[in-house]
Order: structure tokens, then C-alpha cells, then sequence
């Protein structure tokens, strides 16, 4: 710029010498000749319009005479400017240096990346998804460019485990290293079989308080279990085949034994609870040692209903037996004679020809089954006299003795409480006889009609008793019924509880409309079942102390 300032400072010099030098001439030559004087200036283009590096021309112009003289000769000049971008460590920075118009570009330097990555190695991921043997990379990633680098190659690995089978009677057993997700073995060792099975049915582990034990077959060479069902401490398996000892009912070893249970309710009304889920769900909870079967002969029951009736009933009586005896209990087929609606049946006599083929019929058929007890008569009432009962025994006992060496209970006047008449004039010449009393404990039951016959020597059972009033409602008497309990417990006299069923009433142990069929926890349950339970649970508790 300077050099053109001064070259246009020199051709002003030169112009105003020649224009000096004219009007020295002046003087000779005065009207014709002009001395330029006053110029304007102008350029050859529009400078603004040019591209870069076009030329153009600076005139002066005479502003008399027009006349134009070339001051310099120019060129439009690019504007230059120079970016930078520094570099990543994963990205190269550049240097350039452009015209801002033309975009000519004097130099572009590229600068180097850093290369300074911050890696971090990366979890792989997917691994599940890939089989044994199977090759993946591990990366490096930068933390600041992402840029990711292998660091390594990897190989799934075998995930090894060892598995012991022991060699059993017949069968060989193994110890096998192999792996968990593929075919791969990396060693295999045979156990050679011991011998042949014997197997050997008895007790695979004793009953503790109030946790079972269990029966079973067992192979004495390897210990190999095929088959074992629960028994208890007061179970039929331990105590087995129960006989009458003068007035105690004792058990295969001639030890006294205790009966302590609960009754279903009628079964015409309530046969959905006789089966092995219920009774188990009710074992569980109560650890009662029997189960009491009450056929109804009235009230639509055995003996006045249809023959399809009757036989579903019969089948209902082998369903409770069945379930009793899967459960190591003892059960009580209770000929529930009453006499509610029917008076004539307050008499047991009126249906003895049923009770006859009935009670045949079951003895015969569970004549192998030493855990069945045979009530003959459940509550005789009204007008019957203890010599109709007789009667009845002396033609039942007979049938029955035919079949089965079974415990036959015997029921007596005005609803089974009338011990007395018995004791005037007992039954003779039968043995596994038991005489049976019931009791409501809030209404008034002579205590010592019980307590008395069994001082006196008369096995008595009672297979059925509340603690509520006799009508099955009304509020339980503890004070009175554990009086009851402790006379009873003191004299080894066995004891079943009336009912298991939701029906109304206290009596029943299910809540009135609760659905229950195998939970029979304390939400279920009325009263009597939550208390009754803490009754018969001490029972086997008490065992074990
Ligand atoms: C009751 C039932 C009741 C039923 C009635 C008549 O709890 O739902 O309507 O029998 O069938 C007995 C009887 C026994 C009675 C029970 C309670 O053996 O069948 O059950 N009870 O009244 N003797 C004394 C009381």
C-alpha cells in the first residue's frame, strides 16, 4: 500500500510540473493553452464487483478537460483470514488459511491428532447368548472420543461341575465333571453297583414330638428308599392293633392308649370333606389319631334314602377308612342312629336288619384292617331301655366277630350318658368291647357316670362329646369341658370331638360358609376348632416330652 501511495504522490509531482510548465508557457502562448488543475478520480470497475485478483485501472480525471490519465494500474486483493481447529486424541486439527470471498486457499497445515486416549476397558456383554468355545473381543474405549480399540480376544469358557451319583443296588452310579451348558465331559468315573437290592419294609426314621417319621421299604445294601408313607407318635403304625385290657384300651404292645380325635358330621349332608386332601389338611393341624365316620340311618341318611344314595354313602364310609388309614389313623364307623326326626329311630333295633348287612358288609371288607373300630349304635333315646341295646349288641357283635377282632363300641340309653344301666347289667362272653359315653360340657352331664364306670373296671370311650350345650350351639364352657379333659386324660379314656363341618352352630369346626376343603389354620376355624386343636396337639406334644 505504501509503494502505491508513493507512486501516486510522484505522478501528482510529475502531473503539477507538467501543468507548471504549461503555464510558464503561458506566457507565450496565454488563450490557447490549458493548464489542468482540477481532477476527480474514478477506477476503471466497480471494485466491489470484481473477483479477486482482476485488475483494474485508477484514473484522474481533468475536471475541465475531460482528460484522463491513468494514475495505477491495480488488482482486486483477496481477504485473507486463518482458522484453526486443534486436534482430538481421535481426530487430526487443521491450520488453513482461505480467501473469505474467493475461498482460495493459501495453505491448509494439517495438525496431528493427540493419540492421548483415557481408555477403559469394557464389560462385555451377550456373553448368555454365546455357546462354549465360542470367540469374542474385548474392547479398550476412550472415555473422551468413544473410539474403540480390541484389546484382546476372548473364548466362552466350560462352566465345570461335578456331579456324584451314588452306585446303587443294579445300577452303577458316576462322578462326572462336565459341563453345565454343552455336551462337554472332561471326566467321566464309574462307580461300580453294589450287589442287588433288598429291600426291607420298616421304619426308615422314627416320629419325633410332633414331627412324623416315616415307613417304609428300604434297601439294606444301599439305602435306596421305594416307598414310605408318615407316621406319628400316637399313630396306628407304632401302636397297631388295639385290644380291651380290663377298662383301658391298650395297644399292641399292652401299653395303654388314648384315642383322641374328631367325628365328621352327618354324611349325607357333609361327604365332601371325607377324603384323603381334607382329612390330611385336618391331621395336619390337629394331630389327632382318629377319625370318627358318622353314618346317619335317618334324616335322608343310610336307611331311608334311594339306593344310588345308599351306595354313595357306603362308598363315602371306605373313602374315610381309606384316607384314615393313609394317615397312619385309627377310624370309627359310627352308625349314627338318633333319632331327630324319625322317633322310631331313638331305638336301635328299628333298622337293625340294615344294620346287620351294613355292618357285615364293612367288617368283611376291612377284615386286614386293624385300625377300624365298629360303633354300633351312636345315641339310643326316648323309650329304649338298655336291654333293647343289648339286644341289638348281642345280634351286631356276633356279625361283626365273624369279620373282625376289631374294638366294637357299644351306645346306651338316653343318648349314650347312661353308663349305669350298663353297669347293672353288662354284655358277656365278648372281648374288645367298649362301652361309650357323650358329653356336652355346658349342659349338665353327670361327670362321675363316666368317671365311675372306668374306676369300676368298664372301658369306656367317648365318641362323641362338645363343649358347647348338647343342641351343638350355644357358648363353650372351658372351665367345665377341661374338667372334662383332665378326668378323662387321668383315666387313659379316649375322646372324639363332634364335628368337622361348616354347617351352623358352634359345634362345627369350620366357620359357618367358609369353603375351606385342606387349610384348617385358625382363619378357618370357629371356636371350638382353634380351641380343640390346642387340645389334641398337646396330646402328641406331651408324647414327647
Ligand atoms: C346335630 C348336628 C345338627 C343336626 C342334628 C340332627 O350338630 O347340625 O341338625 O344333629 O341331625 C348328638 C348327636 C349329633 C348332634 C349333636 C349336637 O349325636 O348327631 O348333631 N349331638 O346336637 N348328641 C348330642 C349332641
Amino acid at each position: 500500500m505504501k509503494k502505491i501511495f508513493l507512486l501516486l504522490f510522484v505522478l501528482l509531482l510529475l502531473v503539477n510540473y507538467s501543468c507548471k510548465k504549461s503555464n510558464d508557457n503561458d506566457d507565450n502562448n496565454k488563450e490557447n493553452v490549458h493548464v489542468c488543475s482540477e481532477f476527480k478520480e474514478e477506477t476503471s470497475a466497480n471494485v466491489e464487483e470484481l473477483k479477486c485478483g482482476e485488475e483494474y485501472e485508477i484514473y484522474k480525471i481533468c475536471l475541465e478537460c475531460g482528460k484522463k490519465t491513468v494514475i495505477s494500474k491495480e488488482t482486486k486483493p483477496h481477504r485473507l483470514i486463518t482458522v484453526t481447529k486443534a486436534p482430538t486424541c481421535g481426530k487430526e486439527g487443521y491450520e488453513k488459511r482461505y480467501c473469505l470471498d474467493c475461498g482460495h486457499v493459501v495453505y491448509n497445515h494439517i495438525i496431528e491428532k493427540t493419540n492421548d486416549h483415557d481408555l477403559v476397558e469394557e464389560e462385555p456383554t451377550g456373553l448368555e447368548n454365546l455357546k462354549c468355545g465360542e470367540k469374542y473381543n474385548i474392547y479398550n474405549v476412550c472415555s473422551k472420543c468413544g473410539e474403540k480399540f480390541v484389546l484382546r480376544t476372548e473364548t466362552v469358557p466350560h462352566e465345570l461341575v461335578v456331579e456324584r451319583i451314588e452306585p446303587s443296588c443294579g445300577k452303577d452310579g458316576y462322578i462326572s465333571k462336565h459341563c453345565l451348558h454343552c455336551d462337554y465331559i472332561e471326566e467321566y468315573e464309574v462307580l461300580p453297583k453294589i450287589g442287588e437290592h433288598n429291600f426291607v419294609y420298616g421304619v426308615i426314621e422314627e416320629p419325633k414330638g410332633i414331627n412324623y417319621g416315616l415307613v417304609g421299604e428300604k434297601c439294606s445294601n444301599c439305602g435306596e428308599i421305594k416307598s414310605s408313607t408318615k407316621i406319628y407318635q400316637n399313630g396306628h403304625y407304632l401302636h397297631g392293633k388295639l385290644s380291651v385290657k380290663r377298662a383301658d384300651l391298650v395297644d399292641k404292645n399292652g401299653d395303654k392308649f388314648q384315642l383322641v380325635g374328631l367325628s365328621t358330621h352327618g354324611l349325607q349332608w357333609f361327604s365332601k370333606y371325607v377324603n384323603l386332601n381334607t382329612f390330611e389338611g385336618i391331621h395336619n393341624e390337629f394331630l389327632n389319631n382318629v377319625f370318627r365316620l358318622s353314618l346317619y340311618t335317618s334324616e335322608n341318611g343310610y336307611c331311608e334314602c334311594s339306593e344310588t344314595k345308599k351306595e354313595q354313602l357306603y362308598n363315602t364310609v371306605v373313602a374315610g377308612i381309606e384316607a384314615a388309614t393313609k394317615l397312619d389313623c385309627y377310624v370309627i364307623v359310627d352308625w349314627h342312629m338318633l333319632g331327630a326326626e324319625n322317633v322310631n329311630d331313638k331305638n336301635p333295633l328299628y333298622y337293625m336288619e340294615e344294620a346287620k348287612v351294613f355292618f357285615d358288609k364293612i367288617s368283611k371288607q376291612f377284615k386286614d384292617y386293624d385300625n377300624v373300630l365298629y360303633e354300633i349304635m351312636n345315641e339310643p333315646s326316648g323309650s329304649t331301655t338298655w336291654a333293647d341295646c343289648k339286644k341289638y349288641a348281642e345280634t351286631i357283635i356276633p356279625i361283626i366277630r365273624k369279620n373282625s377282632d376289631g374294638i366294637i363300641l357299644v351306645g346306651n340309653p338316653k343318648w349314650s350318658a347312661d353308663l349305669d344301666s350298663v353297669m347293672n347289667d353288662p354284655l358277656v362272653g365278648y372281648s374288645n368291647i367298649m362301652y361309650t359315653f357323650h358329653f356336652y360340657a355346658n349342659d349338665s352331664y353327670n361327670q362321675k357316670r363316666l368317671t365311675n364306670a372306668y374306676d369300676k373296671g368298664f372301658p369306656v370311650f367317648v365318641t362323641e362329646h362338645g363343649g358347647m350345650e348338647a343342641s351343638g350351639d350355644g357358648a363353650i364352657d372351658y372351665d367345665s369341658v377341661k374338667k372334662w379333659y383332665t378326668e378323662m386324660d387321668k383315666r387313659n379314656i379316649s375322646y372324639v370331638a363332634w364335628n368337622i363341618s361348616n354347617s351352623k352352630g358352634s359345634a362345627s369346626i369350620i366357620k359357618y360358609g367358609d369353603s375351606t376343603m385342606t387349610n384348617f389354620s385358625d382363619a378357618h376355624l370357629k371356636e371350638w376348632g382353634i380351641y380343640y386343636k390346642t387340645v389334641t396337639r398337646s396330646r402328641i406334644e406331651n408324647l414327647s416330652n
